[in-house]
């Protein structure tokens, strides 16, 4: 699937060309605090920085923990966490920024201060703004299965069919956005690794992605450093590296457009060697 992402000014994303790198940037005061508030901003466009040096294609900036278990923060709290960074980094890259957010107001103040996609975990199902933020915007919108909240959606995920129902799910959301006037070419669809899954739901889902893949719109996938690597091996966050490479090498073998990742650089060479493959051997991906 070779398509062209338009976005604000003249930036554009080349979707199927290569396989996209998307870093994961987390404002939240566990990742960058080192006291205060100007230097976490300081800290965290220095590592996006380097995540530019290490060819990464968009930045993912996140205000809000969602990982299993953890509590929402207000949207003033958020928007305090991502605008300044948003701001310091578009004055100095052009790079393509994504805003990882369930909440309109943040989204509204992200793409104000330069962000160009909206990345919604909640799949414009959370807060019912965001469908019109979007598609006022005209920004492409990263649509993201979820089962339950980051509060209890590990409790005890269910499913019959775990791929037809994230399908179904995807494709009505992305018929929702469509409905609110987000432009078919600007929907990138999400299967949600972690969110309200088990090992097995995660398993299933990565080795039959391209099912997920066939329903017609481009994919992320986000596997990195999360706790199908801890099921698996039993490795500590920390030691996730490998493990994560393989995932996202997997997922781009299904089709997957755009990998969300912690470590830029690896993940940069990893994907890249199995692009120039691809391309040296006359597949088109
Ligand atoms: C995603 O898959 N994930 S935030 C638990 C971990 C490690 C990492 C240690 N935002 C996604 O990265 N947006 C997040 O265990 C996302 N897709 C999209 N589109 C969770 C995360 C993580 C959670």
């Amino acid at each position: 699937m070779n398509r062209t992402i338009h976005l604000s000014q003249d930036r554009f994303l080349s979707l199927g060309e290569k396989t996209l790198v998307m870093g994961v940037l987390n404002c939240t005061p566990d990742s960058f605090s080192d006291g205060g508030l100007y230097g976490s901003v300081e800290n965290a466009v220095a590592a996006a920085t380097r995540m530019v040096e290490d060819g990464v294609d968009i930045i993912d900036v996140g205000g809000e923990s969602t990982r299993p278990g953890s509590l929402p923060v207000s949207e003033e709290v958020e928007i305090g966490r991502v605008v300044p960074v948003i701001e310091a980094l578009r004055k100095t890259s052009d790079i393509p920024i994504s805003i990882d957010t369930n909440k309109s107001g943040v989204a509204f103040a992200a793409l104000k201060a330069g962000a160009d996609i909206v990345n919604d975990i909640a799949a414009l199902g959370g807060d019912e703004k965001m469908g019109a933020v979007a598609a006022e915007s005209g920004c492409p919108v990263i649509l993201m299965h979820m089962k339950g909240t980051p509060e209890n959606m590990q409790a005890a995920p269910c499913y019959s069919d775990i791929v037809a129902e994230v399908s179904t799910f995807l494709l009505e959301s992305a018929k929702k956005a469509e409905k609110y006037g987000v432009a078919r070419e600007n929907i990138i669809l999400d299967p949600g690794f972690g969110f309200g899954k088990t090992f097995r739901h995660n398993a299933i889902l990565l080795e039959r992605l391209d099912e997920i893949f066939s329903l017609g719109y481009p994919v992320l996938a986000g596997m990195s450093r999360k706790s199908m690597i801890q099921h698996a091996l039993g490795l500590p966050v920390e030691e996730r590296l490998e493990a994560s490479l393989a995932l996202a090498v997997m997922a781009a073998l299904r089709g997957a457009s755009i990998i969300r990742v912690h470590d830029v650089k690896e993940s940069v060479r990893a994907l890249g060697m199995i692009d120039a493959v691809r391309t040296e051997a006359g597949k088109r991906i």
